[in-house]
């Protein structure tokens, strides 16, 4: 990362306007990644301006600064005058603009300054800069080691950076479990410690903030959606709209949930299927060496990495689950 820094900092002197944008539906990742580069380039005298597509969900509403964000399906007219004067954009925890739905229109039309921050795999030819590394554990992981490489080795964490980055770091390693979950991850998060977080805090915030109808929710999903095809060692669940406004389920209500089959022994594969508007979302989730998003990529016009992917089908959730059942059939699991 260090041989790019020139470049960007002389483009962040330069700059007038310097925007942080991420994908659509953010999660904790992507959040804590915007929020924690924003407060970092504060912190280095360079004012900047997060603009996400849409709303994020209430668990990630206490972090500093968060009530600062531009939503940009709430606020376009603002939104979309910030993108175009803006002359350094940074991308963050997406590597195809089309993952910012409503905003990727404004995003391509923009000339401005492009910085790429991602682990997902992909190989975009679009940013000015591209910091990415496929296969690291969280774009926060990444934005440390961008603050880090901009200090030159001298970066001080103030507590709301540390804050924001321990958030992502954690919700993207699934509470530090996933293979990602390297000895570096475990320092940077002993650092952000160090400067002032406190783990059991972001935890509860994140993980012990259902209201009773979601956890029953959850409870209704594994007892009643679960279905198990027997010696794949695959769970999946598939969730109607009218499941999901059975229990008032908001935006980022459903996350987490494909990941409650997987604490089954002998499931190696979960997958949720959730009716939307005229499509039917997919999350996958795979562990060990099983690389659920080709499988994603392949049948679902999905992607994303190794064990956690996501795909999309036009086609009604009955005939998604059947379609979905007849390629993991055909799948072959190692
Ligand atoms: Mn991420």
């Amino acid at each position: 990362m260090k041989n790019e820094m020139p470049a960007i900092r002389k483009r962040l002197k330069d700059a007038k306007q310097v925007i942080i944008t991420t994908h659509l539906s953010p999660d904790g990742d992507a959040i804590g990644s915007s929020l924690g580069l924003h407060h970092f380039l504060t912190q280095e005298g360079i004012p900047s301006q997060v603009i996400v597509p849409n709303a994020f969900p209430k668990f990630l509403q206490w972090l500093k600064g968060s009530d600062e964000i531009c939503v940009f399906d709430e606020d376009k007219e603002r939104a979309q005058q910030l993108i175009e004067v803006a002359d350094v954009v940074f991308c963050l925890d997406y590597n195809e603009t089309k993952r910012t739905g409503p905003m990727q229109e404004d995003l391509d039309k923009s000339m401005a300054y492009k910085v790429l921050i991602d682990h997902h795999i992909g190989n975009p030819t679009w940013p000015d800069i591209n910091l990415s590394v496929v296969g690291a554990s969280s774009t926060c992981e990444l934005v440390y080691d961008f603050a880090e490489a901009y200090s030159n080795g001298e970066l001080t964490l103030n507590q709301d950076l540390a804050y924001a980055l321990y958030t992502g770091l954690l919700t993207d390693t699934g509470n530090f479990q996933f293979s990602a979950t390297t000895p570096k991850v475990h320092m940077q998060a002993a650092r952000l410690i160090e400067a002032g977080v406190q783990p059991d805090l972001v935890h509860n915030h994140i993980n012990n903030s259902f209201d009773e109808l979601r956890l029953q929710f959850f409870g209704f999903c594994v007892s009643e959606r679960m279905k198990i095809l027997k010696d794949r060692g695959i769970a999946y669940m598939a969730l109607s709209r009218e499941d999901i406004q059975q229990f008032n389920i908001q935006t980022g209500g459903t996350e987490g949930l494909v990941n409650e089959p997987m604490k089954i022994a002998n499931i190696d594969v979960s997958i949720l299927l959730k009716e939307d508007e005229g499509k039917v979302k997919l999350s996958f989730r795979s562990k060990r060496d099983i690389d659920i998003s080709v499988f994603a990529r392949e049948f679902f016009q999905g992607g994303g990495h190794r064990n956690a992917a996501g795909g999309v089908s036009f086609a009604s959730l009955a005939e998604t689950e059947e379609e979905l059942v007849k390629r993991l059939n055909n799948f072959n699991i190692s």
